[in-house]
């Protein structure tokens, strides 16, 4: 099996977390995303949306760091068998890619960030930056009140898939320097799943490139 991947990638390194939670050995291959390397014509091949993560596993290819997730995960405690347990999971991840990470990464972080999703308008810009806050607070309000209130983790005492891909998608708001205390209960969550070793084998590339943008652009 091989994994492309780039190491600052979010939705890359929920994946590079189980792999390393659960001791997987597979090849990788890095898509430099800031050299573009995500566009050249025999990456587009293997995925036509340009985007990474990507598994192959033989002639089988496949897309969507939430499908790769559960894909790698499904013989491991991070995938538990039971239906209830995995529909909860489930239901979970498809709530931080259609909900919170709409708002929080696309929304908030990355138009401000990252050129493509920022708008020449200042007047549009600011809205849109504003926008994304108001909605983003909603769901990180359902997350702490709802969905981590029983804590330690999302859905029973041991981490899942979910925990590692929310978890990622949550403090993509270090970009920005996003305060997550208003959110105890999201806050005691991301302190432990960042107490975990897997978390440090694979956001050194992430914290230099947050170091990088947080460091006061010299006169
Ligand atoms: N829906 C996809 C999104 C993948 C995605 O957008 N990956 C980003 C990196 S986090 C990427 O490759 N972006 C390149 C681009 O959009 O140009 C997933 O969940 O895997």
């Amino acid at each position: 099996m091989k994994l492309h991947h780039d190491p600052v990638s979010t939705t890359s390194r929920a994946v590079l977390m189980l792999i390393e939670e659960i001791g997987l050995s597979l090849d990788t291959a890095i898509v430099d995303l800031f050299e573009g390397e995500h566009r050249a014509p025999a990456f587009a091949a293997l995925n036509p949306n340009c985007a990474v993560p990507v598994l192959e596993d033989g002639d089988f290819v496949l897309t969507e760091g939430s499908a790769i997730l559960k894909y790698l995960a499904d013989a491991s405690d991070f995938y538990p068998r039971d239906p209830k347990v995995r529909a909860r999971i489930n239901q979970l991840m498809d709530w931080f890619n259609t909900g919170l990470y709409r708002d929080l990464g696309y929304g908030l972080v990355y138009s401000q960030t990252l050129p493509e999703y920022m708008y020449e308008d200042p007047t549009v810009q600011a809205a849109t930056v504003r926008r994304a806050e108001v909605r983003a607070r909603r769901w990180m309000e359902i997350l702490d009140r709802e969905y981590l209130a029983q804590g330690p983790y999302l859905a029973g005492a041991t981490p899942n898939i979910a925990d590692l891909m929310g978890a990622v998608y949550v403090t993509l708001g270090d970009w920005i320097g996003y305060d997550v205390s208003p959110y105890p209960n999201v806050d005691r969550w991301l302190e432990t799943i960042r107490a975990r070793p897997s978390w440090s084998a694979v956001h050194g590339p992430w914290d230099v490139l947050v170091a990088a943008f947080r460091q006061p652009i010299a006169a």
